[in-house]
């Protein structure tokens, strides 16, 4: 019923209804789109705020991607309906609306592309999906085939729901000049600054066709009549009536009435989107609207995603991670750190750990986004709660709210930027912020330390304000006293890592300066925090100690565990008591929970998070964000076996009840399943369908430098591959400071692990003075 195709780019599932949430995405600079294998769409661009061109058929609220979005038979789409001419009888592609049963189903989620091929009443429909990398416009191919060994009749009827555009002014109309139905409509505003301000929307959305239809209607409420979207009555006449709409909501409609002999096939194509006037929407059309519009187009935007294949593949024992590492996560990494998540204010721990991600497909993206968030530093060396991206864009939604932990993110991704790069030159680098002070990028690091270091309590404890990672945490310190676990150890390792920085580049002052403040962290945190057999999540501004065995809800958490063990924090014996509850208390079938038990009501003195629906999101789901730390630190610790079930466990299937029970292709990690397994068991592992996650840096950076054990530093690249006890051996390519590497590792049962490169031993497993260019050979046998 699924599986992966031409060698694992696409992704197929051959039914409509067994993962009915299921679909994939597609984007470039200035769009994105997701769409559900049954035809249910959602679409943004950026103008350059998000925006959106099809809409609910009701007021929307403007909101950032919601996970586990409600599909409904309005909701915005893209369908296809066919009727036969002769008999009556109706059916639609992909699946919605009419939801007839249909002989024959499959949907694929490429790379590069999405499509369907469904088969009816002998007539089989394709649709195909594709993007340019520039432009805001959907470039949708429909070919219709007649199967049925004798003449047909029939009438083929794309349906693109327009939806609500504006309570000001909405009308749509066929535009015989431009070739197809343009809707138009007045971004709604109240304040005279607006009017200016807005005259740059795109208010038009059009539906072109290449091929002029036999009739249309614009009109949404005059194609759906009585009928319903199941059998609109306007296709109970012999033609559509060629209705527009005049302060109604719009749809795109258009009818072919085709004639086809037996295996006879008809191609049209259409493109969808945006724009600003009817300049815009001609020159569309002539860049795009062809057969070799759209194949230029395909091969353009293939290129474009391909630069985002990252560096390593993979042969392991299990193919369908392969697939899904080879393939499909560096994609889901370069969506981030490209696009930023189509935000013009990303949060400044978002945009730190996307560009972190960049470290392994295009470096130099990663030294930009550290420069330009750098830029944006106060004074006093904190950093603000999301980084500005565009001229006059403006923090908004959650970085509205004081969050205390974004300078951690600062040392954690030039680290990493460090390790693949080796570009201490970084460090000299002078950065001039908003107020004009130009400091050196090391200068700003410190500074940001600095902030950390007196961001602290009397106890040592690092202060929490309205949240910290945890972005709805926001009751724990809004008195102003409430402290942070979580935070108080992951300043500590982020200032280990700043210090080993230091040492790497002479700084040796510093160096022992933030190794003394991360071990001031780390003993605070051992006196205050520690519970027995795991770390505290925090301190409420009533002194309350939450996240601890005495808790009934939210009793144990995993961030202060995971980023105990980076920091140091935790000993070698605390760590097995900590792995050992996680396991004990966390650890479910579909991946390790954020905490656990999830609260069942709010508490007043943790926040917001308690209010969100037990099990979802960062109430106790399987928050893979949170896992994904948790693996990094199990690699980092050696626990590879664990590290490996963990991570494998963040990829939907191999197996079809794993499949079923997520509810999600395996083509990204999306930022949760659902958690309480044992309060919830049906909903339990189904998934957010939302790939905004940081997860998809931390999971790629895991198994390039965990499982494959390809880590660079300062001198070279260190090799340790830490391969689960079930495998016998994994082949990898990585290509690492221009160097292309080729590594097998064999488990030959040697007493310790041996390295060798290029046929001579390597006894400390590290390989220095790496020439761009050259090609090394790996081998490494292990016990
Ligand atoms: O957003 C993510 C943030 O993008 O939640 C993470 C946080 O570390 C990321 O920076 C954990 O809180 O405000 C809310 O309640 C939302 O739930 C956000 O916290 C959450 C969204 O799921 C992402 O779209």
């Amino acid at each position: 019923m699924f599986g992966p195709i031409d060698g694992g780019e696409r992704y197929e599932l051959a039914s409509p209804t067994a993962l009915p949430q299921a679909g994939g995405f597609l984007w470039n600079r200035r769009m994105m789109i997701q769409v559900t294998c049954r035809g249910y769409a959602t679409a943004q661009f950026m103008q350059p705020e998000p925006a959106k061109y099809a809409h609910a058929p009701n007021l929307e609220a403007k909101t950032f991607m919601q996970p586990e979005q409600a599909y409904y038979a309005h909701h915005p789409g893209r369908f296809v309906y066919v009727k036969d001419e002769d008999t009556g009888e109706l059916f639609s592609a992909p699946y919605e609306p009419v939801r007839a049963p249909l002989a024959s189903f499959a949907f694929r989620a490429g790379r590069h592309d999405l499509g369907w091929t469904v088969e009816h009443l002998g007539v089989r429909v394709e649709l195909q999906l594709g993007l340019p990398t520039d432009d805001v416009v959907e470039l949708w191919t429909l070919k219709v085939t007649n199967l049925s060994g004798r003449p047909r009749r029939l009438s083929v009827v794309p349906y693109f729901p327009i939806g609500y555009m504006s309570w000001m002014n909405q009308s749509a109309e066929w535009r015989d000049d431009l070739g197809g139905i343009v809707a138009s409509s007045v971004t709604p505003y109240q304040k005279v600054a607006d009017y200016f301000k807005n005259l740059h929307l795109k208010d038009k959305t059009y539906f072109l066709c290449e091929r002029r239809p036999d009739a249309w209607e614009a009109c949404q409420a005059a194609f759906e009549g009585e009928g319903g979207l199941h059998r609109p009555s306007a296709l109970q006449a012999e033609r559509l009536a060629g209705g527009d709409a005049r302060y109604e909501t719009p749809a795109a409609c258009v009818q072919y009435r085709l004639a086809l002999g037996a295996g006879q096939a008809e191609t049209c194509r259409f493109l969808f989107g945006p724009a600003l006037d009817d300049a815009e929407i001609a020159r569309l059309r002539t860049a795009y609207l062809s057969e070799a519009g759209f194949a230029r187009a395909a091969q353009a935007y293939a290129a474009y995603i391909d630069r985002g294949r990252g560096c390593l593949r993979i042969r392991t024992p299990d193919a369908a991670f392969d697939n899904f590492v080879n393939h499909w996560l560096p994609r889901q990494v370069f969506y981030h750190g490209d696009v930023n998540r189509l935000s013009t204010d990303p949060q400044t721990r978002n945009y730190l750990q996307d560009s972190l991600g960049m470290a392994y497909i295009a470096p130099q993206v990663t030294r930009g986004a550290l420069l330009h968030a750098l830029g944006q530093q106060s004074a006093n060396g904190s950093m603000p709660d999301g980084i500005l991206l565009v001229e006059g864009a403006e923090l908004k939604y959650i970085n509205q709210v004081p969050h205390t932990d974004h300078c951690v993110w600062l040392p954690v991704c030039l680290q990493a930027y460090l390790d693949e790069t080796a570009d201490f030159a970084l460090l000299d680098q002078s950065v001039r912020d908003t107020a004009g002070a130009e400091l050196t990028v090391a200068e700003r690091i410190d500074r940001a330390m600095a902030w950390l270091e007196q961001d602290r309590d009397a106890r040592g404890l690092s202060f929490i304000a309205q949240g910290d990672w945890c972005d709805p945490m926001n009751m724990v310190g809004y008195k102003g006293r409430g402290v942070s676990g979580w935070l108080t150890v992951a300043a500590a390792h982020a200032m280990r890592l700043w210090a080993g920085i230091c040492d790497d580049t002479g700084r040796a002052a510093a160096s022992a300066r933030w190794h003394a403040a991360a071990a001031a962290l780390n003993d605070a945190a051992n006196r205050h925090l520690w519970d027995g057999r795991w770390f505290a999540r925090g301190i409420t501004d009533d002194g309350v100690a939450f996240g601890v065995a005495a808790d009934a809800e939210g009793r144990i958490y995993l961030n202060p565990q995971a980023w105990a063990m980076l920091s140091g924090a935790a000993s070698d014996a605390q760590r097995q008591l900590m792995v050992q509850a996680i396991e004990e208390e966390l650890e479910t079938p579909h991946g390790v929970a954020m905490f656990a038990p999830p609260y069942s009501r709010m508490r007043d003195d943790v926040g917001r998070v308690t209010q969100k629906h037990p099990g979802s999101a960062e109430n106790g789901a399987v928050y893979n964000h949170a896992a994904s730390f948790y693996v990094h630190a199990l690699y980092e610790t050696g626990d590879g076996d664990r590290a490996f079930r963990l991570l494998r466990q963040m990829i939907p299937g191999p197996d079809a009840a794993d499949l079923l029970q997520r509810g999600q292709l395996p083509v990204f990690i999306p930022n949760y399943y659902r958690g309480a397994h044992r309060q919830y068991p049906r909903t339990a592992g189904r998934s957010s369908q939302l790939f905004n996650t940081g997860t998809a840096a931390w999971a790629y950076r895991c198994v390039i430098e965990g499982l494959c054990g390809l880590r660079g530093d300062a001198e070279g690249l260190r090799v340790q591959p830490q391969l689960p006890t079930g495998w016998d051996g994994l082949e990898a390519e990585r290509e690492f400071r221009g160097a292309h590497f080729r590594l097998q590792v064999r488990r030959t049962g040697v007493p310790a692990m041996q390295v060798r490169l290029d046929g001579q031993p390597l006894p400390d497993g590290r390989v220095r003075g790496i020439e761009a260019g050259r090609e090394y050979r790996l081998e490494v046998e292990l016990p």
